[in-house]
């Protein structure tokens, strides 16, 4: 693969989505400057590829679905996909993503920007719901073949300023429900990697201003890019 992946991992509200954006913006102009004629892919998980979409929608809206507000509990706790479906749509959703979009655009030569990858699986259902770590390994594994991120930056935020952030957008999905507890354990699973890969996962103090965090994101990304000859 010629490429490189580079993922952006965290818990809610940790600014991922923002710094991403921002970080292609600014690496487009980089390539602009340096006369650099890869290109530069933006993606997600979960709902990367079309199928992926139709899996996020069932993932984290499933209240939405079937009836919103007005469902009654019963058709709520029906309609909600339990810890281990959960876990599996979560490596269906990564196994066609890898196939369709990362393998293909690494093999082209591309950069890619990816909100989640493998840790939000190890994080989540093995940290938060209790899952095996040895079982969601192999699952990503088989989701993946193998292929791993180049580089993860992690979003180190508080969980609850995290999560006040993502308050002020109203709308609040599934997993966002989940307790102070659940997202805390998800926090110690990021720490956990984080500590285990040194080189691999980046820490960034996601509980600066926007600005300051992209300023140590930018900061990483040239030590990098130099690394891979292509600063
Ligand atoms: N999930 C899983 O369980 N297992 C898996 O394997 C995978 C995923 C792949 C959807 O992910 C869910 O999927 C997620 C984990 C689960 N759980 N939930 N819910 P997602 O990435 O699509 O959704 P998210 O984690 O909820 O991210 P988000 O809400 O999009 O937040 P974010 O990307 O971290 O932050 P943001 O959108 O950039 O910013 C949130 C708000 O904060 C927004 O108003 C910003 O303007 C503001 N913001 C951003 N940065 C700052 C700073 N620095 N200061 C102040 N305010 C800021």
């Amino acid at each position: 693969m010629n490429g490189r992946l580079i993922v952006f991992e965290g818990v809610e509200g940790c600014g991922k989505t923002t710094q991403l954006q921002r970080s292609q913006e600014w690496l487009q102009s980089l390539f602009v400057a340096k006369s650099l004629s890869g290109s530069l892919v933006t993606t997600r998980e979960p709902g990367g590829t079309q199928l992926g979409l139709g899996l996020r929608e069932l993932l984290l809206n499933a209240e939405v679905r079937n009836g919103g507000a007005d469902a009654t509990k019963e058709e709520m706790k029906f309609s909600q996909p339990g810890p281990l479906t959960e876990l599996l749509l979560y490596a269906a959703d990564r196994a066609q993503h890898v196939e369709e979009v990362l393998k293909p655009q690494l093999a082209a030569g591309a950069i890619i920007l990816c909100d989640r990858y493998t840790n939000s699986t190890i994080a989540y259902q093995g940290y938060g719901r209790g899952f095996s770590l040895d079982l969601i390994d192999q699952l990503n594994f088989i989701a993946t073949g193998g292929l791993e991120s180049d580089l993860t930056l992690w979003l180190d935020v508080d969980v609850e300023v995290g999560l006040e952030r993502t308050k002020t957008r109203g709308v609040v999905d599934r997993i966002e429900q989940a307790g102070l507890e659940f997202h805390e354990r998800v926090q110690q699973g990021y720490t956990q990697l984080a500590k285990a890969q040194p080189q691999q996962i980046v820490r960034i103090d996601a509980n600066l201003s926007a600005a300051a965090v992209q300023e140590q994101i930018q900061q990483i990304l040239v030590q990098r890019l130099t690394e891979w000859g292509l600063g």
